[in-house]
């Protein structure tokens, strides 16, 4: 076996084709990252070699992923490559027993580092830990061009946005039960747009960030692309009505009854601070 067959390899290439064939990631945007488990470590163990590369400031201290392994897509490196060439396009990272540093030991052959959004992946993967979610192994951001619409027209505030996304289509409700996070316009990459993001993935495994994307953590590489579809196409839903109706909202959104009687033949319990 090589390490491009393991499953998590394998997997979150993927993720990286399939986000790339729907058109979320124009250029080198958007990025994924996976906490490995012991299982994974042992497979790829014997490719992994530090060869001594120096360890890194992470930006942020995540003692609660002391000794983690992560597979990272690249900083400036393209989704549609990886695929096509692993070894400079993704990587693996080790974190530091302080939790404050990392460094490669497999990929990034060209010297690349970790996506410039690193610090939002850290955290967020840090707030999994932290909350008891340690099965969401997932970090996933993409340029979803719908829900990038959605807060240019409506407030990017959590309540507005969830609702909107919840009663545009009857679905989302059963995948997003906490609802979506929205943030305001923060610069890319920035250690600013990663601690705000934390705070809500404390509570929400979904936000999206005004002006840019979005960003979810999940189980598997499949739930990932499962819940980016579903935000993205239920924002698609919404701005199609909005535009059928001359701009204004539309007219037959879901209720909010609807939304309860939805989540009770599920036996989903919805974020009821998003509900009237
Ligand atoms: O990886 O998407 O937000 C490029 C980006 C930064
Ligand atoms: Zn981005």
């Amino acid at each position: 076996m090589s390490i491009e067959q393991s499953n998590c390899i394998r997997r979150f290439t993927r993720l990286c084709s399939d986000g790339y064939e729907q058109g979320w990631h124009e250029g080198n945007g958007g990025n994924l990252s996976y906490r490995m488990s012991a299982e994974d470590i042992e497979v790829c163990m014997p490719y992994m070699d530090a060869k001594g590369n120096p360890w890194i400031e992470n930006g942020v201290t995540v003692p609660n992923l002391a000794g983690s392994f992560f597979i990272v897509t690249g900083a400036g490196k393209y989704m549609r490559k990886v695929s096509i060439d692993l070894h400079t396009n993704i990587g693996i990272v080790e974190i530091n027993q302080d939790g404050t540093a990392y460094r490669v030991v497999w990929g990034f052959t060209d010297g690349t580092q970790p996506t410039s959004e690193f610090c939002a992946h850290l955290l967020t993967h840090s707030a999994n830990v932290a909350n008891g979610h340690e099965e969401d192994r997932v970090v996933y951001h993409a340029h979803v061009s719908n829900s990038i619409a959605l807060a240019n027209v409506v407030p990017a505030d959590s309540r507005t946005i969830t609702r909107i996304i919840w009663k545009s289509m009857a679905e989302a409700i059963i995948m997003f039960p906490e609802g979506i996070g929205a943030l305001g316009f923060y610069a890319p990459g920035s250690t600013d747009v990663a601690h705000a993001n934390a705070e809500l993935m404390k509570t929400h495994r979904c936000a999206i960030w005004a002006h840019h994307g979005a960003i979810l953590t999940a189980s598997t590489f499949d739930q990932a692309f499962g819940m980016m579809q579903t935000l993205e196409k239920s924002a698609g839903i919404y701005t199609a009505c909005r535009a059928m109706c001359g701009g204004t909202e539309p007219l037959q959104l879901l209720t909010d009854d609807q939304l309860r009687a939805i989540c009770a033949s599920n036996d989903i319990k919805p974020n009821t601070a998003y509900l009237d």
